[in-house]
């Protein structure tokens, strides 16, 4: 019998100069290399914290893809334990898209892998780690592995004289208990890229610019509202996808895992402060001053009276015909399992935890809409690997009987949706990327303890 292996050893030389073009593009230099390791940072003077970085800063670097021209990352891992980066937002196959469950082998310590894929679709994305931090509240996204991903489109229609990354993040957590009993992460220190407020550099912009803010959300476990002192916002896209309505609003919210793109006039001169509304969180270090030229002064704060967002003002204004056919409609009933007091709450998707989680097969090129039955106490920031999905219904009372007609929102294109406590809300998604594809709450300790299911295609 004639194996591969007997076949490739007969006919030497013609196996070889087969396999030469696969090598040389192997040996080829990466467009990108990280390097995952331990690093000391110091979040301001007096607060220096040892956690694991990209290329050995927080964020890692900007990576500044072209969209549909193959990139090759080579991402070597320094540290004690297997490794894997997720490239959050972005269609890819299941052995690079930087999941274990969907089958992208692990980083092994001290070794180093090469993930070579074709970046779409256009827009602010982020990479980050795809591990599990279980009850070390040091490690996975609680640690400082997340960076800026950015794809650009062919033609860019922003108009804009600077452009500013801000990562939001929330460090040195411990486990509190809530009224219930159950324990929850709770955090000392907030930052915007790494610092807290006066700890960094201020944005500096000039009077009559346009500047453009790319706002990510990698807070292990925290929804975010952020606002800039003096002036509006104009949201422009929502996880990297343009809005069919671009608004101006006085903040903007940000779950785990989620990203904002908004436009800003500079048409106030001063020193301002770009933070966090709710007075604690931006105490705790989570702003940071925007400064015009040749302004000097103590950064002003402005304080509103209210926490003010919701998704449906970007949606499009004219409803548009409803698909055909209708969707098939997967229910996802989620729920808290309490574990005894002193532990942080299990999750479950109809019922089961992962890796118990079961889905029908999905039939490529059909439409789906995933139909999210919140009955639990907690808001979730639910993500959807290698697909974007379309927002179509949100804040449904549970209580109330099923409208007939759906919602009518439309045309909001997201990959993370918030999915309030006690509601409905529905996301609709083409099955158009075949492969396991991984559906969890981004929220680092829901994921950890069962929330997370595997879609398989027929
Ligand atoms: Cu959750």
């Amino acid at each position: 019998m004639i194996t591969r292996r007997n076949l490739l050893q007969l006919s030497g030389l013609t196996a070889l100069s087969c396999a030469l073009p696969a090598l040389a593009q192997n040996l080829a230099a990466p467009d990108y290399k990280i390097e995952i390791a331990p690093v000391t940072l110091d979040l301001s003077p007096r607060r220096r914290l040892k956690t694991i970085a990209y290329n050995g800063q927080v964020p890692g670097p900007v990576l500044r893809f072209k969209e549909d021209r193959p990139v090759t990352i080579e991402i070597t891992n320094h540290t004690g334990r297997p490794e894997v980066v997720h490239w959050h937002g972005l269609f890819l196959p299941p052995d690079v898209d930087g999941s274990l469950e969907e089958g992208t082998p692990a980083i092994a310590p001290n070794s180093t892998a090469r993930h070579t894929f074709t970046p779409r679709p256009a827009g602010f994305r982020w990479y980050h780690t795809h591990t599990m931090a279980m009850g070390d509240l040091t490690r996975a996204q609680y640690g400082g592995q997340h960076g800026f991903l950015m794809i650009e489109p062919r033609h860019n229609p922003a108009r804009y004289d600077q452009e500013f990354f801000l990562a939001l993040h929330d460090w040195d957590g411990r486990l509190l208990a809530s009224d219930d009993g159950a324990m929850n992460p709770s955090y000392n220190v907030a930052t915007i890229n790494g610092k807290t407020m006066g700890s960094g550099e201020p944005l500096r912009v000039k009077q009559g610019e346009r500047i453009l803010l790319h706002v990510l959300n990698s807070s292990p476990t925290e929804v975010h509202w952020m606002a800039l002192a003096g002036h509006r916002l104009v949201v422009i896209a929502l996880d990297g996808n343009p809005v069919p309505t671009g608004r101006t609003v006085p903040m903007l919210r940000l779950a785990p895992g989620e990203r904002v793109c908004a436009v800003v006039e500079m048409d106030n001169p001063g020193v301002w402060i770009l933070g966090e509304v709710r007075k604690h969180v931006q105490a705790a270090g989570m702003a940071v001053a925007l400064e015009y030229a040749d302004r000097t002064g103590t950064p002003q704060w402005q304080q509103p009276a209210d926490l003010i967002w919701n998704y449906e003002q970007f949606a499009a204004a004219q409803s548009a015909d409803e698909p055909t056919p209708s969707p098939i409609v997967i229910p996802l009933v989620l729920e808290s399992k309490f574990r005894g007091h002193g532990g942080m709450e299990g999750w479950t998707i109809n019922g089961r935890s992962y890796p118990d989680t079961r889905a029908a097969p999905l039939e490529s090129g059909r439409r789906y809409r995933l139909q999210f039955i919140n009955k639990s106490v907690d808001d979730h920031p639910l993500h959807l690997h290698r697909h974007s999905f379309e927002l179509r219904s949100l804040r449904e009372p549970l209580a109330a009987a099923r409208q007939a007609a759906p919602k009518d929102i439309r045309g909001i294109i997201k990959d993370v949706v918030l999915v309030d406590s006690q509601t409905r809300a529905e996301v609709e998604f083409i099955a158009d990327n075949p492969g396991a594809t991984l559906f969890h709450c981004h929220q680092q300790n829901h994921m950890d303890l069962g929330f997370m299911m595997l879609f398989e295609y027929a």
